[in-house]
């Protein structure tokens, strides 16, 4: 408990927390959040896809999947003056982080030189830099922390045991192993995971340990609920109750007290209402902007009503 925080979370203290009553949990859950964060404040990043479609691997949730036939064309990689002013746009628009996503199993040759100078580019704009383009060698970890970058997002996504049913083409190993680099190279580590995938209670617990556990708890953690896409293997799965969803966030809360736990994917289809338990039970952080990376994002004007009437600040 080196930082302030534990690292030796098992599955019956987890279970018990995920089982207690709602009431009890999501005060509990506000209850750290206050010893920590400003309850009235929240973080706001800005997705850009900036190579979207086609890719290799076979993660059963995405759109840009190549195994699945989602309607998505494939696109070439953007301009690097097209990511910039992309990115000068959401810093008018109040985003304090901009997150670049990559359609890649990781960075390759020419690509990764490009993806490099968007980096520099959008830092040199004074925001805070994210990418997200998948495994990452200890080199490329190195090479994106000396151009500028502040945080890499890699999800765990799932339980270890659960990981096998939804990704064949890189083990739940393969994700550790990029974490670690990335955290040699002093870089922040957004990493979360996915709800609503068909895991058990159990499943969501171990990808809550997984998560708290890591030598250094990320410093972000986003948790998404399943947008289920029409020609993928999840698109028919049962959608997990909100009370369930909720119980997630607070429960994530309590583990990682000291990490921004962002609200990520699947707002869109969440009502006001769900939002706000949502940022009772510790969430602080959403992404803002009219798409994510391929799909429809909360509508900006939306957001901009819902903080102003629940009174949540920009960070
Ligand atoms: N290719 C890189 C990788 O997988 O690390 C980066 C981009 S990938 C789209 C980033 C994350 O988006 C995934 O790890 C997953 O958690 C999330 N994601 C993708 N499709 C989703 C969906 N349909 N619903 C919710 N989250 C999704
Ligand atoms: C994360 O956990 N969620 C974001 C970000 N990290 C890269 C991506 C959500 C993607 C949702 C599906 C889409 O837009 O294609
Ligand atoms: Fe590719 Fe990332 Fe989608 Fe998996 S989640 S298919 S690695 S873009």
């Amino acid at each position: 408990m080196t930082d302030g925080v534990r690292h030796d979370w098992t599955l019956d203290e987890v279970e018990a927390l995920f089982a207690m009553p709602f009431m009890d949990l999501v005060f509990k859950a506000q209850t750290v959040h206050r010893a920590h964060f400003d309850p009235n404040r929240i973080q706001i990043s800005r997705l850009l896809s900036i190579k979207t479609g086609g890719c290799p691997e076979d993660c059963s949730y995405c759109p840009q999947s190549a195994h699945y036939a989602t309607g998505l064309d494939k696109e070439r990689l953007l301009a690097v003056e097209e990511v910039i002013e992309a990115a000068r746009k959401a810093k008018d628009e109040g985003a304090s982080r901009f997150c670049m996503g990559a359609a890649w199993r990781g960075p390759k040759g020419d690509d990764f030189q490009v993806a490099l100078a968007m980096i520099e580019g959008v830092k040199g704009l004074g925001l805070e830099t994210c990418a997200s383009f998948g495994l990452l060698s200890r080199e490329q970890a190195r090479q994106l922390k000396a151009a500028g970058l502040d945080y890499y997002n890699h999800n765990l996504d799932t339980s270890p045991g659960h990981y096998g049913e939804i990704i064949s083409t890189r083990s739940f190993e393969d994700r550790l192993e990029t974490i670690g680099h990335v955290q040699e190279a002093g870089l922040h580590v957004c990493s979360g995971g996915i709800v609503g995938m068909g895991e058990k209670g159990s499943d969501r617990a171990e990808m809550l340990i997984a998560l708290a556990n890591l030598p250094q708890q990320p410093d972000s953690v986003p948790i998404n609920l399943l947008i289920p896409i029409p020609g993928t293997p999840l698109a028919e799965v049962e959608r997990p109750d909100p009370f369930d969803f909720v119980r997630t966030i607070a429960v994530a809360r309590i583990m990682m007290p000291k990490s921004f736990v962002r609200l990520s994917a699947g707002r869109e289809g969440m009502t006001e209402e769900m939002q706000a338990l949502c940022f009772l039970a510790g969430a602080n952080s959403v992404f803002c902007g009219e798409k994510l990376l391929t799909a429809r994002n909360a509508s900006p004007a939306n957001d901009k009503s819902l903080f102003g009437r629940l009174g949540l600040a920009p960070l």
